[in-house]
């Protein structure tokens, strides 16, 4: 019998309640992934019309995923409020105000290579309300660091779908089985390797970086020994980091002085993972996991991969 979503109840103490909500970003990860297949031919590529929070033009699908991934989250029964990338505020699940958990997502990361067919992903975490659960969950129920994630992982959408997630057990592959329809086992235990592998960053921005990681990032070229690879989409980067080892960063720059990527539903979550794989993850001078968040949309420069990579860099 291959192992589905169902073994995350025997993993650690939260796991039994993490189970349900696992499968909820399951059952939305095959929606999105049969949108994105049929998108084409659906009309449902190009801009949406709007933009969103970040001030970023949203693209169709990013709406549509927003949608499905809350109505799945809102269906488990365990989810009393998602904090989005696509909206501004915090949306309470009103029917299940009551519930512990709070989810943070970005239903469509790198949503800029869907007109090249290129691999996207979904971006979540999961922590527990702060506020009683008597009472409406407030957006400061999801502003807690990364050593109080009760769990977090992603889902590529690429030549296969699959959901990579850790409920502070270690890191676990899931793959798609079209067969069975079913997400199954097929990668148990992800470690990052110590060594070799890939940097990942858009070095066209290099001339912009702050402070002298430009000098640190070239020395880290010289004696590290490692190949480059970037995609431009958050999942595809470090699922090839956490798989190959090296390293991914999108540091601080002169456009993005706190960096570009979120850090309740990016750089947390991908930290998160890393550490559980047993790499490093940094943000300014510390771990991205001990980053206070002050905001639900706040940015922060991300040092992602093996620990030897990642210290040659900050
Ligand atoms: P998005 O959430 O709006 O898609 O933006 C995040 C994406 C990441 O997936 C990726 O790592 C990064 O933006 C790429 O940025 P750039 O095009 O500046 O290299
Ligand atoms: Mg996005």
């Amino acid at each position: 019998m291959p192992i589905t979503l169902n073994s995350i109840a025997k993993q650690g103490v939260h796991g039994p309640a993490m189970m349900p909500i696992i499968q909820g970003v399951g059952r939305a990860a095959t929606e999105i992934a049969y949108l994105l297949r049929g998108a084409v031919f659906r009309g449902a590529l190009g801009a949406a019309g709007g933009e969103n929070v970040q001030g970023e033009q949203q693209q169709k699908i990013d709406v549509l995923s927003d949608e499905i991934f809350l109505e799945e989250m809102r269906a488990t029964g365990f989810v009393c409020a998602v904090g989005s990338e696509e909206q501004e505020d915090l949306l309470v699940i009103e029917e299940y105000a009551n519930a512990d958990y709070l989810v943070l997502v970005d239903p469509l990361d790198g949503s800029s290579n869907l007109d090249i067919d290129g691999p996207v992903g979904t971006i979540f975490s999961v922590v527990k309300r702060k506020t009683a659960n008597t009472e409406t969950p407030l957006e400061s129920d999801t502003l807690q660091a990364g050593r109080d994630v009760i769990a977090a992982g992603y889902v590529l959408y690429g030549p296969s779908t699959m959901l990579v997630c850790s409920v502070g057990q270690g890191v676990h592959g899931f793959t798609y089985n079209p067969t069975s329809a079913r997400f199954e086992l097929s990668h148990p235990d992800m470690r990052v390797p110590a060594s070799g592998g890939y940097y990942s960053v858009n070095e066209a921005n290099a001339d912009k970086w702050l402070g002298d990681l430009q000098q640190k990032f070239n020395a880290m070229k010289q004696q590290a020994g490692l190949g480059m690879r970037y995609v431009g989409s958050m999942v595809a980067d470090m699922h090839r980091t956490l798989l190959k080892g090296g390293v991914f960063l999108y540091p601080a720059d002169e456009k993005n002085p706190n960096g570009k990527l979120r850090l309740l539903y990016e750089a947390i979550p991908m930290g998160f993972l890393v550490e559980q794989a047993g790499g490093k993850a940094m943000s300014q001078g510390a771990s991205v996991l001990d980053v206070q968040p002050q905001g639900l949309h706040q940015r922060v420069p991300v040092y992602l991969g093996s620990a030897s990579a990642v210290d040659m860099l900050v």
